[in-house]
């Protein structure tokens, strides 16, 4: 057995306390979670997909927008083998360059009513058309191509900044993201211009058509009911293209991303009524020049070493990526770049590279569950995997009792956690040679529990967890080195073992008292 003299366990308790001061808390450090993608759908095929959206419905279905004026449903199962095509428009479509088939969104109620808005380029003239389409009761992945009715139409000048996307806010209105209406710069002055549709984020309420409209405008639109013919469908202005834009199904905030011109590429939380810049300023740099009093500057930017166009994502508050639950998850166009956004109020932004995929990434989308995928022009839609390389965290195990006697097992607790799922926790321990290993048990949240066996009259124990997550990463809590330890004290004497002490102090007393006698005897008789 292992012994040590009083004071080792003093001068040990010392130097650890030293080193805990210097060193920091006895828990095993974190590495990143690497992140990575792959074909969602290895069997599937789109041309030129531009969006992702499920109908919100429970049908656990997504459909793929493609650009020259199809959209695509399948079931999101990774071994799907075919899509079916749910509308196609192509001969109402101007497809060419940034034209197309745009935008696509479910109506909330669609469960009810069967609607869906889409946004796409139309010819002769060029303009943007928003419509509505219905599919038949009959037939849930066939959309009824003559039940068209036109919302709204705008005007396009140039063949870009078309914008396209649609998206029902938490408040029911649908949301359309307007780019400037193109070629470069703006010449047109659209972004500033409150009484242009171009260079917009619009709101408008489907569910209440006013006179002569196929919509309402929301009472609290920024603009409504305005006498100085200001667009009253403006819930937003100063964009150049904010062609993807979408909002956090947590909070509601409303992300956009909007491409620069030739400096910047930004993310803006984009609130009612305030002035996102362009053409006044391209992210936080002048551009046309101008008053900057006012507008509204982007929580994130970034200049062409990092990429060409921004393409707006979700903020993931899916369930396979803890680590990025409540991030902004965004790309480029032109560089392949995924990146992670993380921003809570000014000066806190954090922006994380996730993968430099090198892929045309065209769009995000996010299932019902609201796991992420994104749409390339290599024709495939692809999701974000997380790989767990991160080990559990072990928590300071606590012990009971904390000074066990000869008889008495020692339970040992501890708290493990891993974003990735704890697999197993082992409590290793020794009384002087070779450790052994004990398997802790799940105790209730991220609690484990184990037990240390009855261990002889002054045994010195030493201890430490070893914690192993589902990706078989490991952590050991060996308190730096030092182990965890107690020493087993005396038992108490038994009444038994105080009887054998009693009659033997008893009889040595008696031969004591009896040599005292005899001796005066003995010198009696000399
Ligand atoms: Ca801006
Ligand atoms: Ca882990």
């Amino acid at each position: 057995m292992k012994r040590k003299a009083p004071y080792a366990n003093l001068v040990f308790f010392l130097v650890l306390i030293v080193y805990l001061m210097l060193f920091g808390s006895p828990v095993s450090s974190q590495t990143p979670t690497e992140y990575s993608f792959e074909q969602a759908f290895p069997q599937l095929s789109f041309n030129l997909p531009v969006g992702l959206v499920h109908a919100g419905d429970g049908s656990n279905r997504l459909f793929a927008v493609e650009q020259p004026g199809v959209i695509r449903v399948f079931q999101n199962s990774q071994g799907v083998t075919t899509s079916k095509v749910f509308l196609d428009i192509s001969d109402r479509v101007l497809y060419g360059g940034e034209q197309g088939l745009l935008g696509l969104a479910f109506h909330p109620n669609y469960e009810q009513n069967r609607y869906f808005y889409v946004d796409y380029v139309a010819d002769n003239p060029r303009r943007t058309v928003v419509a509505r389409y219905s599919v038949a009761a009959s037939d849930p992945d066939q959309a009824d191509k003559n039940s068209e009715l036109v919302v709204l139409e705008i005007s396009q000048p140039f063949t870009n900044h078309k914008g396209g996307q649609l998206a029902f806010g938490p408040d029911g209105y649908l949301y359309i993201g307007m780019g400037d209406g193109g070629s470069g710069g703006d010449p047109f002055g659209n972004g500033q211009n409150r009484s242009a549709s171009l260079g917009k984020i619009l709101r408008i309420d489907v569910n209440s058509p006013s006179t002569g409209r196929n919509y309402g405008i929301p009472a609290d639109n920024p603009f409504a009911g305005n006498t100085l013919g200001y667009s009253e469908e403006i819930y937003a202005y100063g964009f150049r293209n904010p062609w993807r834009f979408s909002f956090d199904s947590a909070t509601g905030q409303l992300w956009a991303a909007d491409a620069g011109q030739s400096q910047r590429e930004e993310i803006d939380i984009v609130e009612k009524g305030k002035n996102y810049g362009w053409n006044i300023m391209e992210g936080t740099l002048p551009y046309a020049g101008g008053d900057q009093t006012g507008l509204e500057l982007p929580i994130w930017e970034y200049g062409r070493d990092e990429g060409t166009a921004v393409i707006g994502g979700y903020v993931y508050r899916g369930a396979t990526m803890q680590a990025l639950v409540g991030s902004y998850v965004y790309g480029d166009y032109g560089s392949g770049k995924i990146w992670a956004l993380s921003y809570s109020g000014p000066g806190t932004a954090s922006n994380m590279l996730l993968v430099d995929s090198a892929l045309a990434i065209s769009s995000f989308g996010v299932d019902e569950q609201g796991e992420l995928y994104f749409c390339a022009f290599d024709g495939k839609i692809y999701k974000l995997t997380a790989s767990d390389s991160t080990p559990p965290t072990i928590g300071a195990p606590s012990r009971s009792p904390l000074n066990p006697l000869p008889n008495q097992e020692v339970t040992i607790s501890v708290s493990v956690a891993d974003a990735g799922g704890v697999a197993s926790v082992i409590l290793s321990y020794r009384s002087g040679s070779a450790f052994a290993n004990v398997s802790m048990a799940a105790a209730g949240g991220s609690n484990f529990v184990g037990n240390i066996p009855a261990l002889p009259y002054q045994a010195f124990v030493e201890y430490k967890i070893i914690a192993y997550d589902s990706a078989g990463n490991f952590a050991v809590n060996d308190n730096q080195g030092f182990f965890y330890t107690y020493t087993v004290i005396p038992e108490f004497p038994s009444l038994a073992s105080m009887a054998v002490l009693l009659i033997g102090a008893l009889a040595i007393a008696l031969m004591v008292k009896k040599r005292r006698v005899k001796i005066p005897f003995s010198i009696a008789l000399a």
